[in-house]
C-alpha cells in the first residue's frame, strides 16, 4: 500500500503541465492576438510559466515590475504593447473564462489544461490610475 502512494506521489510530483497562454489586443490598432501552449511542471506560477514561455518562443516579450507588498509582479507590457496612461489602458490578467483573477501573477499557480489570458483593457474608472506614471514600464525586473 505504502508503495502505491509512494507512486503516486511521485507521480503527483513530476506531472507535467500544458497550459495556453492568450495575449489579446482588441483596443490598439493594428489588433493582434497571440496563443501559445506552454509547457511547464504542474504547480509553477502563471509568472514562471511566462517566462518559460519567453524562453521557449522568440516572438513573446512581456516586461514587469515586483511589488514586494503584493509579492508578485504588476505586468505592463506585452510585445512592446505597455499600460498607458493616457489611455487609461492596462492588460487585465484572467483565467479562461472571463474570471478577472484577485491577485497578481506571482500567486497565481497554474495546471495541466489551465488557459491563461491577459487582455488589453480598457480601466472601467473602478481603480484610478492617478498614480501610474508613463515611465513605471521602465522598472523592469523579469
Ligand atoms: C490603481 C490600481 C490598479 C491600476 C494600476 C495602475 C498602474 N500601475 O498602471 C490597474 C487598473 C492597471 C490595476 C491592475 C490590476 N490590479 Co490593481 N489596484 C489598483 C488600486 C485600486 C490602487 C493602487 C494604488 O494606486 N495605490 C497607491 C500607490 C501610491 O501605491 P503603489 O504601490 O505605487 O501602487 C501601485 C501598485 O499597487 C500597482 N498595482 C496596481 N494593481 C496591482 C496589482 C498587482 C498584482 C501588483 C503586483 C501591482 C499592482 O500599481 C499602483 C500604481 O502604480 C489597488 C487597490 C488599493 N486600494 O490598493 C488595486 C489592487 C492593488 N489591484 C489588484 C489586482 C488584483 C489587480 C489586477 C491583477 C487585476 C486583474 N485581474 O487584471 C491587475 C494587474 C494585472 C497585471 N497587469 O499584472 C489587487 C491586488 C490584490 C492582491 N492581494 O494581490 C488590489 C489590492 C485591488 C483588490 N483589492 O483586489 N490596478
Amino acid at each position: 500500500m505504502r508503495v502505491w502512494w509512494g507512486i503516486l506521489l511521485l507521480g503527483a510530483v513530476g506531472a507535467k503541465a500544458d497550459v495556453t497562454l492568450k495575449v489579446i489586443n482588441e483596443i490598439t490598432r493594428p489588433t493582434w492576438s497571440y496563443s501559445r501552449t506552454v509547457s511547464v511542471p504542474a504547480g509553477v506560477s502563471v509568472y514562471e510559466m511566462m517566462l518559460q514561455a519567453q524562453t521557449d518562443f522568440r516572438d513573446f516579450r512581456f516586461e514587469g515590475t515586483y511589488y514586494s507588498d503584493l509579492s508578485s509582479h504588476f505586468i505592463c507590457s506585452f510585445n512592446n504593447l505597455a499600460s498607458n496612461v493616457t489611455g487609461n489602458t492596462y492588460w487585465g490578467f484572467e483565467n479562461g473564462v472571463n474570471y478577472q483573477f484577485d491577485r497578481g501573477v506571482d500567486l497565481i499557480l497554474v495546471y495541466d489544461g489551465d488557459t491563461i489570458v491577459f487582455r488589453y483593457t480598457k480601466d472601467q474608472g473602478t481603480a484610478t490610475l492617478g498614480s501610474f506614471t508613463a515611465d513605471q514600464c521602465a522598472k523592469f525586473v523579469n
